[in-house]
C-alpha cells in the first residue's frame, strides 16, 4: 500500500550552527560554551570539536545545491549568536548576518524554505561567565538578540523558532554536565530551565514585534516519550515525574501559562521556585504558530516500592527531584547511539500534543539515527538500517495524520554527518556522508530514498 502525505507537508532536513559551520574564529565570532566546553580535556570523546566541523561556513552555496538535487522543500539551521552578536550583548556583526542572508538568499533561490532556529545550544560565552542560563539576565539578552536577527532577516524568513531543545541545555547543560558549560547543579538546572522558558516568551514577543505579521513563530521541543516498566503505582509514579521533568515544564508554562503542581512538590526539597517572578508566566504563555517536537528515542523507567533500595545517589544526573527513578534498556533494535528504535513512540507525542493542544500544528523539526556507516569500495554508503528507521517513523507521522493531528512537516536530522556534540565525529547522522580529511559529501543510499519521498510526498512500499 502507497502511502500518501498531505498537499503542501513540508519536507525538510535540520542542522544546526555548531554542528556544521566551523570557522569558528572567522570574521568576528567569539567563543561560545561549546568552543570552551570542547577545548577542555576529557569533554568530548576524541577531543573533537567545531573548530572545522564540516566548512559549511565556506561550503554553503554547495551545500545548498545539494538540498536541491535531494529535493527538499525545507531546510531547518540555526544561527550561531556569536557569530551575528559577538561576546552576546550590544551591536550586531555585519558579517556574520552576512553570512546568514546569503545562505537564505541561496534557499530561496532553490525554491527551499528557511526555517531558522535562533539558539541551539552555542551561548556566547561572556553570557556563561556572567552566570548562564541560570541568571535572569540571559533570558532580556536573548529577546535583545531575538530582535537584531529578525529586524536583518525578517524580510526573507517566514518560519523563525525560538529555542531547540531547552531540556539539553538546562538538564544536560547544568545538571548531569554531559553538555556545554559542564555544570552539576540541580539548582542552577530548574533555574536554567525557567529563564530558558523566560528566553522563549521574551523572544517570541520580541520577533512578533519585529516581523510582518505573516511569520510563523515557535518552539522546539525533544518531549519525553515515557514508559513504565509495570502498571504498578511507583512505575507509573516514576512515569509522571519523568515526564513533568521533561516535558510539562516545558509546555506548563508555554502552553498553559503555569508549572505543573506536581512539579513544583516533586523539586520542594532543592528549590522553592523563587526565581519564578509574578508576569513570567504570562510572558512564556505567548500564542505560538506551531509546536516544533523532536522525537529519537523513548524512556522506560520503573519506580521504587516503598522500602525497597533505590538506584545509587549522589551521581550527577538530569532528573532533579527523580531520585528514586530508575532509567531501563528497553528490547529490541538500538542505534549506534544505543537509542532504542520505537516509532510509537513518536505516534504517542504527536496525538498527545494534538490532544492537550488543539487547533496548534505540529512539526516533526528531528527525526533520525546514528549507524556506523562506512563507504564501500566504490566509495557508495549503503544505510538500509537509517531507510527503514526513517520508514517506520514516517509511518507514525503518518497515522497520526490520519487519526486527525495536523503534522505540517518532518525535518530529517540531519542533513550532513557532523559534530556530534559530546560524542564528536564517532556518531553519523547524515543522509549525506561527510568524509572529514577531504570534505567531500556523499549522499548515503538512505538520501536518495528520502529524495523519492520528498519529491512524490508518498512512502513507498517496504
Ligand atoms: C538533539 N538526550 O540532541 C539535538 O537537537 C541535535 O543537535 C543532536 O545532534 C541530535 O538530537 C542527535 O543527538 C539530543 O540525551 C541530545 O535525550 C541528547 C538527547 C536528546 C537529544
Amino acid at each position: 500500500m502507497t502511502v500518501n502525505f498531505p498537499p503542501g507537508f513540508l519536507w525538510g532536513a535540520a542542522t544546526a550552527a555548531y554542528q556544521i559551520e566551523g570557522a569558528a574564529q572567522q570574521d568576528g565570532r567569539t567563543p561560545s560554551i561549546w568552543d570552551t566546553f570542547s577545548h577542555t580535556p576529557g569533554k568530548v570523546l576524541g577531543g573533537d570539536t567545531g573548530d572545522v566541523a564540516t566548512d559549511h561556513y565556506h561550503r554553503r552555496a554547495e551545500d545548498v545545491r545539494l538540498m536541491a538535487d535531494l529535493g527538499l522543500g525545507a531546510y531547518r539551521f540555526s544561527v550561531s549568536w556569536p557569530r551575528v552578536q559577538p561576546g552576546g550583548r550590544g551591536p550586531a556583526c555585519q558579517a556574520g548576518l552576512d553570512f546568514y542572508r546569503a545562505l537564505v538568499d541561496d534557499l530561496l533561490a532553490h525554491g527551499i524554505r528557511p526555517v531558522l532556529t535562533l539558539y541551539h545550544w552555542d551561548l556566547p560565552q561572556e553570557l556563561e561567565s556572567a552566570g548562564g542560563w541560570p541568571e535572569r539576565g540571559t533570558a532580556h539578552r536573548f529577546a535583545d538578540y531575538a530582535h537584531l536577527v529578525a529586524e536583518a532577516l525578517g524580510d526573507r524568513v517566514e518560519l523563525w523558532t525560538t529555542l531547540n531543545e531547552p531540556w539539553c541545555s538546562a538538564f544536560l547543560g547544568y545538571g548531569s554536565g554531559v553538555h556545554a558549560p559542564g555544570r552539576t547543579d540541580d539548582v542552577a538546572a530548574l533555574r536554567a530551565a525557567h529563564h530558558l522558558n523566560l528566553a522563549h516568551g521574551l523572544g517570541a514577543q520580541a520577533l512578533r514585534a519585529a516581523l510582518p505579521s505573516r511569520a510563523a513563530v515557535s518552539v522546539t521541543l525533544n518531549p519525553g516519550a515515557v514508559r513504565a516498566l509495570t502498571d504498578s503505582p511507583p512505575d507509573l509514579d516514576a512515569r509522571r515525574r519523568v515526564d513533568a521533568l521533561a516535558t510539562r515544564i516545558f509546555t506548563g508554562p508555554m502552553l498553559h501559562g503555569e508549572y505543573p503542581a506536581d512539579l513544583i512538590a516533586d523539586t520542594a526539597g532543592i528549590t522553592d521556585w523563587s526565581f519564578v517572578h509574578g508576569g513570567d508566566a504570562a510572558a512564556v504563555h505567548h500564542p505560538l504558530d506551531s509546536l516544533g517536537v523532536n522525537y529519537y528515542a523513548p524512556f522506560l523507567v520503573s519506580g521504587q516500592a516503598p522500602g525497597a533500595a533505590g538506584p545509587p545517589a549522589g551521581e550527577p544526573s538530569p532528573w532533579p527531584g527523580a531520585g528514586g527513578v530508575t532509567f531501563h534498556r528497553p528490547p529490541g533494535k538500538r542505534t549506534a547511539m544505543d537509542w532504542s528504535v520505537d516509532p510509537t513512540g513518536l505516534y504517542d507525542l504527536l496525538t498527545r500534543f494534538a490532544r492537550e493542544a488543539p487547533g496548534l500544528p505540529l512539526m516533526v523539526t528531528e527525526n533520525g539515527a546514528a549507524y556506523d556507516d562506512k563507504p564501500d569500495g566504490e566509495g557508495a554508503v549503503h544505510d538500509p538500517e537509517r531507510i527503514a528507521y526513517l520508514h517506520a517513523h514516517l509511518d507514525a507521522v503518518h497515522r497520526a495524520i490520519g487519526d486527525g493531528v495536523d503534522v505540517c512537516g518532518y525535518f530529517l536530522w540531519s542533513l550532513l554527518d557532523n559534530f556530534e556534540w559530546s560524542y564528536g565525529y564517532g556518531k553519523r547522522f547524515g543522509a549525506v556522508y561527510v568524509d572529514y580529511a577531504t570534505q567531500v559529501r556523499t549522499p548515503k543510499s538512505s538520501a536518495r530514498w528520502y529524495e523519492r519521498v520528498a519529491r512524490t510526498g508518498q512512502l513507498p512500499p517496504f
